[in-house]
């Protein structure tokens, strides 16, 4: 049997320079003459993917349960075929995955709903804020559609301050692109990156997405050629699944 692809994942928050990092990715290898193919979620494309892009741009309202659902769907409508490509000996680059499904639904809060606790210590309280509000769905209701899919060998976040992202271009479109919003989603990153180091669902490495493109992009590079490798038993063995 041929080496099997790697499975690489790129997850942050809005414009944190996944896409412009993943493209530059992509063409590397391709001039490395690596067999590699690059997949984005979601993927905008297909029935499921439409309703999620109407979702995204306020023009359809749905259920918070029904759009978190929609995009585990839109990941299981390729699933098959990401191992295939893989088993193949493709490397499969993926701009975000099951991670944002995780941090941008459980990070939601209900803006109608009682604050957890806003008094301060004289007694005195504060304005409630997105974080102070109770979630609106469950951390481990949000993992569970997930469960199965293929789990990457190396997941690269791009990390960023909520607020520096907001000064790029393009930023505040679409739903979910707001500061308050945007800090819950990077608190529930950390909290996913450390289950999935715990659990050993491949790599999860946090590259500094502040720094010149350039910088952002040879460490990417340096992480991908070890994770090509196989990693220190240069072995990428089977295609595992989150989260077992
Ligand atoms: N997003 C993305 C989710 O809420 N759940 C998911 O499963 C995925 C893959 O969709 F705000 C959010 C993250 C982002 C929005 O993503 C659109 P792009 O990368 O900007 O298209
Ligand atoms: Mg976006």
């Amino acid at each position: 049997m041929s080496k099997r692809g790697a499975f690489v994942v790129i997850e942050g928050l809005d414009r944190s320079g996944k896409s412009t990092q993943a493209a530059t990715l992509i063409k590397r290898l391709q001039e490395s003459n690596v067999p590699s193919k690059l997949i984005k979620f979601p993927d905008r494309t297909t029935p499921i993917g439409k309703l999620i892009d109407s979702y995204l741009r306020s023009e359809t309202e749905l259920d918070d349960h029904a759009i978190h659902l929609l995009f585990s769907a839109n990941r299981w409508e390729v699933a098959s075929s990401i191992v295939k490509d893989l088993e193949n000996g493709t490397t499969v680059i993926c701009d975000r995955y099951a991670f944002s499904g995780i941090a941008f639904s459980a990070s939601k809060v209900d803006p109608s709903s009682k604050p957890v606790d806003t008094s301060t210590s004289d007694g005195s309280s504060v304005a409630p804020t997105h974080s102070t509000r109770p979630p609106l769905l469950p951390y481990s209701w949000c993992r569970a559609p997930d469960v199965s899919l293929p789990a990457p060998d190396l997941t690269l976040f791009l990390d960023i301050l909520p607020h520096i992202a907001s000064q790029r271009a393009g930023y505040g479109g679409e739903r979910y692109e707001n500061q308050e919003h945007q800090e819950r989603v990077r608190e529930l990153f950390s909290r996913i990156a450390e289950e999935v180091e715990a659990e050993g669902v491949g790599r999860w490495v946090v590259l500094d997405g502040g720094l010149e493109l350039k910088e952002v992009e040879e460490a990417i590079w340096r992480e991908v050629k070890e994770a090509l490798r196989g990693g220190d038993d240069g072995e990428l063995g089977s295609v595992k699944r989150l989260w077992d």
